[in-house]
């Protein structure tokens, strides 16, 4: 039985008093003896502050990014050994934002998801399609690749261990939602590229989350597909009562 983690992503939105406001709602609220891992995507800035609220509850914190060096010469970016000493548990990569407006590549995604794994934190790996490709029946080849390629090296342990966020690119944002059905299509090929990959064993216990428009009226559709563990959750993430609403429909 895979554990379901439902991670918001604040994407780079609230100031640190709301941003601990939030934190400070939620954190004894989550559903008691709760049978989901509950995640709080942040911009940098307030990752220290949340993690420090959130020590000792069962409201973990995540990045929304890193780089791949712990150390160097790398002018604005952020250490995953530097955030992982924070007391953060995770780390989002390969977001299509990011991909799109910052020109990260799998190769960069691929060496982000090593230097979070070694700083002993779990990557929350995106990978997702463009319309465009949807309509031209290239889904399956292109999440195909691009698992793989953010995958590569990695041991089966490793693989294991981290977890994948499907989503596809039309329907961030966009209160275009994927159908259930579709979106476990689609989980299922991201599962399936693992087990041919790494072997059943590593596919059947990797985490698969679904992102683009879940709200808490529509997750339990997607929580009830076979592939699907968990939901990426931008706008229904950002407020409080809404983020408990969602953890209380998949509890
Ligand atoms: C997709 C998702 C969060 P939203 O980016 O990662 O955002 O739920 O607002 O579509």
């Amino acid at each position: 039985m895979r554990k379901p983690i439902i991670a918001g992503n604040w994407k780079m939105n609230k100031t640190a008093s709301e941003a601990i406001s939030f934190v400070e709602a939620v954190k004894n609220n989550i559903p008691a003896n709760s049978a989901v891992d509950s995640v709080v995507g942040s911009p940098a800035l307030f990752l220290q502050s949340l993690a420090e609220a959130a020590k000792g509850t069962e409201l973990k914190v995540s990045a929304q990014n890193c780089y791949f060096e712990n150390a160097g010469a790398f002018t604005g970016e952020n250490s995953p050994a530097a955030i992982a000493d924070l007391g953060v548990q995770y780390v989002i990569i390969g977001h299509s934002e990011r991909r799109e407006y910052f020109h990260e590549t799998d190769e960069d995604i691929n060496k982000k998801a090593k230097a979070i794994i070694a700083n002993d934190m779990t990557p929350i790996v995106c990978c997702g399609e463009t319309l465009e490709q949807r309509e031209a029946g290239e889904t399956a080849s292109w999440i195909k690749g691009q698992v793989e390629n953010a995958l590569d090296g990695l041991t089966n342990e490793q693989v294991a261990n981290l977890v994948v966020a499907y989503e596809p690119i039309w329907a961030i944002g966009t209160g275009k939602s994927s159908s259930a059905a579709d979106a476990n299509e689609t989980c299922g090929v991201v599962r399936e590229t693992i087990a041919n990959k790494f072997g059943q064993e590593v596919a059947d216990k990797v985490r698969i989350q679904y992102g683009g428009s879940v709200k808490p009226e529509n997750i339990k559709e997607y929580m009830a597909e076979e592939h699907i563990d968990g939901a990426l959750v931008g706008g229904a993430a950002l407020e409080a009562d809404s983020f408990l609403a969602l953890l209380e429909a998949v509890k």
